[in-house]
């Protein structure tokens, strides 16, 4: 891999987009690694939390790379879409829990890739932004469709048709990112976060992210009705067992994630 770097420990991996010369810009060769990366994690029974970060201290992804696109066709284009495309909703539909650790600037693809993850975590100088039309395009990682849906349609349109940029504090009110940490504490604090989810029965875990995440593209009572099937499915699972029995005997439940 050039520009993606993988480490594990403890059932934690963690994938950091390595390209600082160009604020980790997103060229086609590190989707192309990303996805190769997310779809091995994605089969491991041994990775249990993934966190997706940003090399150097200023940012998380600046975006797309402009020096690449700006040439491409409108072939090259639909192309680098579908890739980026399956890529991130890859990642949105991992096993796994996904955290995206936002370090710097998430701007554009940046900020959709933080946005295609389970939950956000950010640094306080982290900068959030989706300069797209500013370029004379759209947001096309699925933008349009993920920040509506995460902070509501009149700031989604805002953000969107102003290209303003919004600093950590602000995302953290609008309800883009779920905490904000001094840059120092940044990776400890989601790392502890990651630990805390790996204590949960982790089966039960994976089938609410299902549950959220199908849901949320379903109407209420299809939604409702999944929901009862992955509800009962928890019944066949050694966890549902341990966890209740924990609770009655008044001690601490060890799962074993099946
Ligand atoms: N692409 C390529 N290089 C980038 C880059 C980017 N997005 N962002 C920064 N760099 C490079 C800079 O060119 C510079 O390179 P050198 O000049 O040193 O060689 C280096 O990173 C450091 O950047 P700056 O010198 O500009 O650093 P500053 O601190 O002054 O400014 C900044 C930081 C983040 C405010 C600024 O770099 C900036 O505005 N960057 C661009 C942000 C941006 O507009 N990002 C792209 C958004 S558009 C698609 C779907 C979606 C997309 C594409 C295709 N399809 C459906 C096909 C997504 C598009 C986007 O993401």
């Amino acid at each position: 891999m050039e520009n993606i770097k993988v480490k594990e420990e403890n059932g934690i991996s963690v994938i950091c987009i390595d390209r600082p010369k160009s604020l980790n810009a997103l060229n086609t060769q590190t989707l192309k690694e990303l996805g190769q990366v997310i779809n091995d994690i994605s089969e491991r029974k041994d990775i249990y939390t993934v966190i997706i970060t940003g090399s150097g201290e200023k940012a998380f992804v600046a975006g797309a790379d402009i020096t690449e696109m700006k040439s491409k066709s409108a072939i090259e284009g639909r192309e680098m879409a579908k890739l980026a495309q399956k890529v991130f909703s890859n990642i949105e539909n991992m096993p796994q829990v996904v955290i995206a650790a936002v370090n710097g600037y998430a701007l554009g693809g940046g900020c959709e890739l933080s946005m295609a993850c389970d939950i956000r975590l950010a640094s306080t100088n982290a900068k959030f932004g989706q300069p797209e039309v500013g370029l004379g395009i759209i947001p096309g990682f699925a933008g349009t469709q993920r920040l509506p849906r995460l902070v509501g349609k009149g700031i989604a349109k805002e953000l969107i048709f102003t290209t303003d940029m919004i600093d950590a504090k602000e995302a953290y009110r609008i309800g883009l990112v779920n905490k904000v940490y001094e840059p120092e504490e940044l990776m400890e604090k989601t790392i502890e976060l990651a630990q805390k989810i790996m204590k949960k029965g982790l089966f039960a875990v994976s089938l609410a992210k299902s549950a959220i995440n199908n849901g949320l593209n379903m109407d209420t009572e299809s939604a409702y009705a999944f929901e009862a099937n992955l509800f009962g499915l928890c019944f066949s699972t050694d966890d549902q067992t341990e966890g209740m029995s924990a609770f009655i005997e008044k001690r601490k439940a060890l799962f074993k994630g099946c």
